[in-house]
C-alpha cells in the first residue's frame, strides 16, 4: 500500500518536474524571441537615427543652397539695377544739351553708399544682410530706393543721372505704397518762394521743411519713362484734397522746363486742364519766374503772382505762391467765380475752392507709374 502510495507520489513530482521544465523551456523561448525582437526594434531605431540625420544634413546643404542662390540673386538684382542706371542716366545727361550741372540741395562725389537713408532718427531700414555683400547702388529716386528695400520716409541720397552727382531727396515710403520722391512742401512761411530763375533751376529750401526740388533734377527725374504726379492740399479747416497726374513730364532747361501731364483723377479737381479757360490751364506750359518771363500773358505772371510756375495768362494754380497765414489775401480788384484775379493771394489751386483761397499745407511728389 504504501510503496504504491510511494509510487504515485514520485510520478505527481515526476509530473510537475516535467511541466515545470516545460514551462521553463517555454519561457526561455520567449526570452530568446523577446530578444529576437528587441535587437530587431535597436536596429530599427539606428536605421531611423541614420535615416533622420541623413535627412537633416540634406536640409542644411538646401538651406546652404539657398542662401547662396539668395545672395546671388540679390547680386544680379543689384547689377541689372545698376546696369539700368546707366543706360538711362545716359540718355537723360545726352538729352540735357550742354546746359552745366549744378544743384543747392547737397551733392556729394562718386561714392557709392548703402540705401542711402540720411535722416539721422532711429529705424529699421534698408535692404536685407547677407553674407555676400552686394555691390553697393545709390537709388535712382526713391521708388527705386524702397524696391531696394527701404521703407522709411524720411532724406535719401539719390542719383538720377549716370554722372555721379548725388542727391539728397525726402522719400515717402507710407503714402499710397510709397515710392514717392517729394519734389516740393509748402508747411509754413520760413522759405521765401519769391525767386530768381536760377534758385528755382537749382532747387532751395529745407528738404525736411518748405522746399522746391529744383527744376534740372525734376527733368532728370521726369525724363526717364512714365511718372505719375500727386499733390497733397490741406485747407484751414483740416479737410485734405488731391490731385494725380499720369504721364508727367517736366522738359530740359532748354524748353523752359515745359510742363507736361496727362490723365487726371482727385478729389481736389483739374488745374493743369483747367476746364472753365484754356487761358488758365498749365499743361503744356513752359516755367516762369519773377526775373523769366515765358508766360502766355502781355504780363508778367512770375513777377506779378511772386512765384515760379508753368504761367499761362496767367493761372488756375499756383502752389509755389507766398504762403499766407489765413485763407484768404487781399482782393483788390478782378475776381469773379472760378476765375482768378491778378492779385496773387497766396499757394493757390482753384478748382477746389473756386476762389482766392491760400492753402495751408501742399505737397507735389512724382514716382513711375508702373511702380504699383
Ligand atoms: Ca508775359
Amino acid at each position: 500500500m504504501v510503496n504504491i502510495r510511494s509510487l504515485l507520489l514520485l510520478l505527481a513530482i515526476s509530473l510537475l518536474y516535467l511541466d515545470t521544465s516545460n514551462c521553463q523551456t517555454h519561457l526561455y523561448q520567449e526570452l530568446d524571441n523577446h530578444d529576437i525582437r528587441l535587437t530587431a526594434l535597436e536596429q530599427m531605431m539606428l536605421n531611423l537615427t541614420q535615416a533622420c540625420n541623413h535627412m537633416q544634413q540634406n536640409y542644411e546643404d538646401v538651406k546652404q543652397e539657398n542662401a547662396v542662390l539668395k545672395a546671388v540673386a540679390m547680386t544680379l538684382t543689384v547689377r541689372v539695377e545698376a546696369l539700368e542706371q546707366n543706360g538711362t542716366g545716359q540718355a537723360a545727361q545726352t538729352n540735357i544739351g550742354g546746359t552745366s550741372p549744378s544743384q543747392t540741395v547737397t551733392a556729394t562725389s562718386s561714392q557709392t553708399s548703402q540705401a542711402t537713408y540720411v535722416s539721422t532718427s532711429p529705424q529699421t531700414h534698408g535692404p536685407p544682410t547677407s553674407s555676400t555683400t552686394p555691390p553697393k547702388v545709390i537709388p535712382r529716386d526713391c521708388a527705386h530706393a524702397q524696391r531696394m528695400g527701404s521703407r522709411q520716409s524720411g532724406v535719401y541720397r539719390i542719383q538720377p543721372q549716370d554722372d555721379n552727382r548725388t542727391f539728397e531727396v525726402h522719400c515717402d515710403m507710407v503714402d499710397d505704397g510709397g515710392g514717392w520722391t517729394t519734389i516740393q512742401r509748402r508747411m509754413d512761411g520760413t522759405e521765401n518762394f519769391e525767386r530768381n530763375w536760377n534758385d528755382y533751376k537749382n532747387g532751395f529750401g529745407n528738404i525736411s521743411r518748405n522746399f522746391w526740388i529744383g527744376n534740372d533734377l525734376l527733368y532728370g527725374l521726369t525724363s526717364r519713362g512714365h511718372m505719375t504726379f500727386h499733390v497733397n492740399l490741406d485747407d484751414w479747416e483740416g479737410v485734405r484734397r488731391w490731385a494725380e497726374y499720369q504721364d508727367f513730364q517736366v522738359g530740359s532747361e532748354l524748353s523752359w522746363y515745359m510742363l507736361s501731364v496727362g490723365k487726371y483723377t482727385g478729389t481736389a479737381g483739374d488745374s493743369f486742364h483747367y476746364p472753365a479757360s484754356s487761358l488758365l490751364r498749365h499743361d503744356g506750359m513752359k516755367f516762369s519766374t519773377p526775373d523769366h518771363d515765358n508766360d502766355t500773358s502781355f504780363q508778367q505772371c512770375g513777377r506779378m503772382l511772386k512765384s515760379g510756375w508753368w504761367f499761362n495768362s496767367c493761372y488756375s494754380s499756383n502752389l509755389n505762391g507766398p504762403y499766407l497765414t489765413q485763407p484768404s489775401g487781399k482782393h483788390t480788384y478782378g475776381e469773379s467765380w472760378g476765375q482768378p484775379s491778378m492779385d496773387g493771394t497766396g499757394i493757390e489751386w482753384y478748382p477746389w475752392k473756386k476762389h482766392q483761397y491760400s492753402f495751408k499745407y501742399s505737397e507735389m511728389k512724382i514716382r513711375p507709374t508702373n511702380f504699383v
